[in-house]
């Protein structure tokens, strides 16, 4: 049986894919670690360690004693948390990143570890975005995840270590909340819709981004790390979305269910600064052809679950 690492594993993302990796492959072939144990949900009480992917040494010690076939790293600050400390997401993003890659090449496993959206800047195409393109981020966010591509591209060439990464756009899920990111609003927006019947977004109206609902995202992680390797051209990360939308599709796709809800605006200028420097759509055309992506969430069915299991989560609070 396959046996997984995955660092940063009570973020967004970490949350359900540790979940699903331990239906898949059983408790004792997947370990998360983070830099907290877990105080509530699916991963307490079984087998997790606290893990600071800044510590190289940790980092070794506990990959070494594991034995994982696949790392995967998903321990990182967001956009918005990294532009307001640059210093700290190079240390936290890079660091990480580097000493994550550097245990995948020693012990000889396959490397998973996202790229996003924010990889791209203002000069790159804004719509339909080609998988090859101009890539100059203004964001530190964006200059540590081309950083990574590169060094993913690197690995791959350089010493022959199975990287695959996607470009993931914002992550739409009701198990566990973002933080610090510039997509976030595309979350918060369910939630209030269900606690208060409004929402005040900091992101404005007619702003697009390219959104996925997280099951889609978990199935992509997935489905890319067992991909025949033969038909993988691309190892620094394949773009990957579902939907390209702004903050009033996602405020008409909910009154489907609330006719209410309230959508006010209150600008924030660094996220807003932040989303206008990337794409609004991407082309996934690549990770299609190379490896059947194929996301089966388009807006209004994601807000149809989200609606309804945010609706049980805040009931039972
Ligand atoms: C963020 O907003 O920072 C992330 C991302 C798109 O990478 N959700």
């Amino acid at each position: 049986m396959e046996k997984f690492l995955v660092t940063g594993a009570l973020g967004q993302i970490g949350t359900e894919l540790v979940v699903r990796l331990r239906e898949m492959y059983g408790e004792e072939n997947v370990l998360p670690t983070d830099i907290r144990m877990p105080e509530r949900g699916p991963m307490v009480g079984k087998s997790f360690e606290i893990l600071d992917v800044t510590d190289k040494e940790r980092v070794m010690e506990v990959v070494e004693a594991f034995q994982p076939d696949s790392i995967l790293h998903l321990a990182a600050l967001l956009s918005a948390t990294a532009e307001e400390n640059p210093e700290l997401a190079w240390h936290i993003n890079m660091g990480g990143l580097f000493n994550t890659i550097e245990a995948a090449r020693i012990y000889g496993t396959q490397y998973f570890t996202p790229s996003s959206i924010g990889s791209f800047g203002p000069s790159t195409p804004k719509d339909n975005t080609p998988q090859h393109t101009l890539m100059r981020p203004t964001t530190m966010y964006g200059v540590n995840k081309v950083a990574g591509e590169l060094l993913l591209d690197y690995y791959y060439t350089k010493f022959g270590l199975d990287t695959r990464s996607v470009r993931f756009p914002g992550l739409i899920s009701f198990m566990q909340e973002p933080g610090g990111g510039t997509t976030d609003y595309a979350v918060e927006i369910y939630f209030d819709a269900i606690r208060k019947g409004e929402y005040t977004s900091f992101i404005d109206k007619g702003t697009y981004m390219d959104m996925m609902f997280m099951d889609d995202a978990i199935d992509a992680i997935i489905d890319l790390l067992h991909a025949d390797p033969e038909k993988l051209k691309t190892r620094n990360a394949f773009n990957v979305s579902a939907m390209s939308i702004e903050p009033e599709m996602v405020a008409e796709s909910i009154r489907k269910h609330i006719p209410d809800f309230k959508l006010n605006y209150d600008v924030d200028p660094v996220r807003q600064g932040i989303a206008e420097s990337w794409p609004n759509s991407l082309d996934c055309s690549e990770a299609k052809e190379q490896w059947d992506f194929n996301p089966k969430y388009d807006l209004d069915k994601m807000t149809e679950v989200m609606l309804k299991n945010i609706k049980v989560k805040v009931t039972e609070q």
